[in-house]
């Protein structure tokens, strides 16, 4: 079953974790507020994001970080299992996370002032990524040679849609929503500038010795040793631990890495120069 797939409004998700009943629960999701969102395109800073806030939110200590699994600190909005994640979830932030464009996700957080991080990475590292686990998990397809990944990652014929659709979608949405957009280079190449905005857009500040510990807990090396957001709790029928690893290398593409600009992320996506 985990090879079966969901088509959902033209675009395709995994059928482990996800049915149609789930998937129509996201998009009329009552949004409050309080809430704090993580957006995203898959392998695009997802995991780190949810460290950065789960870390924020507990003022730097990171207790919650290596007991509670990370589905629970910051369940799926499209998931089966989200009303119980919301009950089980010990966080005093209610925070969940999203891979859905905004085409989908947009008419329920309209009007909402619900905080938004919206987390973009360069689409070659995306996609480097994305091919890896492919290779990873046991519910998307093989991914054949590298060149044929790419041409169906261009037309946007994999699963969880096209990722110029998903840039595009959500960039669209800045000005209508509470949104935040951090890149995923910006973390790597400043991860405390990072924990800085993304404190003062959640209106948690932080004293030094807080926002230091942050840092510290949400680095690639402390992450990658995590059980709790390195997803090696996940069972051997699910993805497979002999072929890889969730937290692969975590770096930048040469080309790329100097650039972290939402205005830069926004023209490629709109010129689909990768
Ligand atoms: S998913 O499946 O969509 O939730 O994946 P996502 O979390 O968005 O992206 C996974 C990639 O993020 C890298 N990663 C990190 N890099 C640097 N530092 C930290 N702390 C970190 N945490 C996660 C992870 O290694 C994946 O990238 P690749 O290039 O495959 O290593």
């Amino acid at each position: 079953t985990f090879t079966m797939t969901n088509m959902f409004h033209g675009i395709l998700y995994p059928g482990h974790l996800h049915t149609q009943d789930s998937l129509q629960l996201a998009v009329k999701f009552q949004f409050q507020d309080t809430d704090v969102l993580i957006v995203s395109f898959p392998k695009s800073g997802t995991t780190w994001m949810q460290e950065i806030v789960g870390l924020i939110s507990s003022r730097g200590d990171p207790h919650l970080s290596q007991t509670v699994p990370n589905w629970t600190r910051a369940p799926w909005l499209e998931h089966i299992y989200l009303a119980e994640m919301l009950n089980a979830s010990p966080s005093t932030l209610r925070v969940l996370t999203t891979h859905l464009p905004s085409h989908l996700l947009g008419p329920a957080l309209q009007g909402s002032k619900t905080k938004v991080i919206y987390v973009s990475r360069n689409p070659k590292d995306v996609v480097v990524s994305f091919y890896h686990f492919h290779q990873f998990t046991n519910f998307l397809p093989e991914p054949g040679s590298f060149s044929e990944f790419l041409n169906q990652f261009l037309e946007g014929e994999q699963h969880y849609g096209s990722w110029f659709e998903h840039i595009n979608g959500w960039m669209g949405q800045e000005a209508a929503l509470n949104l935040l957009h951090v890149t995923f280079e910006e973390m790597s190449m400043d991860l405390p500038g990072t924990v800085d905005r993304v404190s003062s857009f959640l209106q948690r500040p932080l004293l030094e010795d807080e926002r230091n510990s942050c840092v510290q807990h949400c680095s690639f090396s402390s992450m990658k040793d995590n059980k709790m957001c390195n997803y090696s709790l996940v069972p051997d029928e699910i993805v497979n631990h002999s072929k890889g690893s969730f937290m692969r290398k975590g770096s930048l593409h040469r080309l790329f890495s100097l650039n972290t600009s939402s205005a830069f992320i926004k023209d490629v996506a709109t010129t689909n120069r990768v």
